[in-house]
């Protein structure tokens, strides 16, 4: 065997190791869910023959032809009995695509397919493609919403960080061949567009992010909510504020929907990612709300804090102290499956129910805006816990 042979079956090897490892869950836990000690997915996860040219007369060297630099920020569906992810890949040229990895227990032994997902380009062809969310809908297609990212053409002269963010629309039947439909048409920026899964007085819905500019949320308030008429011309009209942003909160800066809320009987179930900003720069946590069955623009249950944060190795990456979510899969057990990526840089899994997620949402007390109303709910569960403890003395 040549010394590249030797070269190309060491590679293949210990990416097989990688892929098959089993994935264990850490001893601590709050209650809430339950954190795993190896991410499912990284930049090592990707096929050694996306990353490598493997002819020796065009790779003499055996080098890396194709460098991926993260894994992150998944679309999430259970798909013929397999966990799947729709993935943004981020190349080291920084840019971002999709693809599938797939796992027969969604918690280990993901493997992308073959190909990265190819989307169909516009008229007005876009420089960045990322944050995939699917929607398995009423109408029987799975939809996927992204950002779409274009740069400002009325950028400043060399102003090269100007950009426009909105949001495209595919849809598929088989989890293989996807149609592209016109972008959603917005008048302000648009990320975070995620459409809910039924019908709401006959149309269809969305939660959106109105924002001012590429980044800032600026004057859009929170997570909003439209109607739609139809997918394959989606004009948001108006917008209605779904869950609002406040000051001195985990969402003081901004917050976006995650992956299409979970329907349950006490509501529906969201979870959402908040920003706030600090001395280190943004950061991103998870939180949970909950809406009401009967108008699921009504927020009905809003637990104050976060839900999930950047803890251990997660907080370091590309984009450091930062969690974010866009897939979840429910389990017909009611096991729920939480894809959340660290610091833009490598995707995890959380399990919980949605037993106890609903309780942790609908138990969990509100945020009261100032240390006083915090220190009121404190004394509250102290003075109850206390007469529990002295009576079991
Ligand atoms: O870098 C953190 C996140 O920043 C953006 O989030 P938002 O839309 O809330 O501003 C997105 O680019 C997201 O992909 C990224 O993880």
């Amino acid at each position: 065997m040549s010394l590249l042979d030797r070269r190309i079956q060491t590679l293949l090897e210990v990416h097989e190791a990688l892929l098959c490892k089993k994935n264990t869950p850490l001893s601590h836990n709050n209650g809430w869910y339950q954190r795993y000690e190896n991410p499912v997915l990284t930049a090592a996860h990707t096929p050694v023959f996306w990353r490598y040219d493997l002819d020796p007369e065009t790779n003499p060297f055996m080098m890396e032809r194709f460098g991926i630099n993260a894994t992150m920020n998944a679309g999430a569906i259970k798909w013929q009995g397999k966990y799947l992810l729709m993935v943004r890949v981020e190349g080291v040229d920084r840019k971002s695509f999709f693809a599938i990895a797939e796992s027969p227990n969604g918690i280990d032994n993901f493997r992308f397919r073959d190909y990265p997902v190819t989307i169909p380009e516009k008229d007005d062809p876009a420089t960045n493609l990322y944050d995939m969310r699917l929607t398995l809908h009423e109408d029987g297609w799975i939809y996927g919403i992204f950002c779409v990212e274009r740069f400002d053409e009325t950028a400043e002269q060399g102003d090269l960080s100007k950009a426009k963010a909105s949001a495209g629309i595919i849809r598929t039947k088989d989890m293989i061949s996807w149609e592209r439909l016109p972008d959603v048409e917005s008048k302000s920026q648009q990320r975070n567009v995620v459409l809910h899964p039924e019908f709401v007085d006959g149309k269809y819905a969305l939660y959106t992010r109105p924002q001012d500019g590429f980044i800032n949320a600026g004057s859009g308030l929170g997570i909003g909510w439209a109607l739609v008429d139809d997918m394959a011309h989606a004009v948001i009209a108006g917008e209605k504020i779904v869950d609002r942003r406040f000051y001195h909160t985990i969402k003081e800066l901004k917050n976006g929907e995650g992956p299409a809320p979970v329907k349950t009987p006490k509501g529906w179930l969201h979870l959402a990612h908040g920003v706030r900003a600090c001395a280190a720069g943004l950061r991103y946590v998870l939180y949970l709300y909950m809406t009401s069955l009967e108008d699921p623009s009504k927020l009905i249950a809003s637990p104050g804090g976060y839900f999930m944060a950047p803890e251990g190795e997660e907080r370091v990456g590309d984009v450091s102290n930062v969690l974010f979510s866009n897939g979840w899969i429910v389990d017909d057990d009611g096991t729920v499956f939480i894809y959340y990526a660290s610091s833009d840089t490598r995707i995890h899994v959380a399990t919980s129910t949605v037993e106890r997620l609903v309780d942790y949402c609908l138990q969990t007390p509100e945020d009261g805006l100032a240390t006083f109303a915090s220190v009121q709910v404190l004394n509250r569960l102290i003075d109850r816990n206390l007469t529990i403890l002295n009576k079991v003395k």
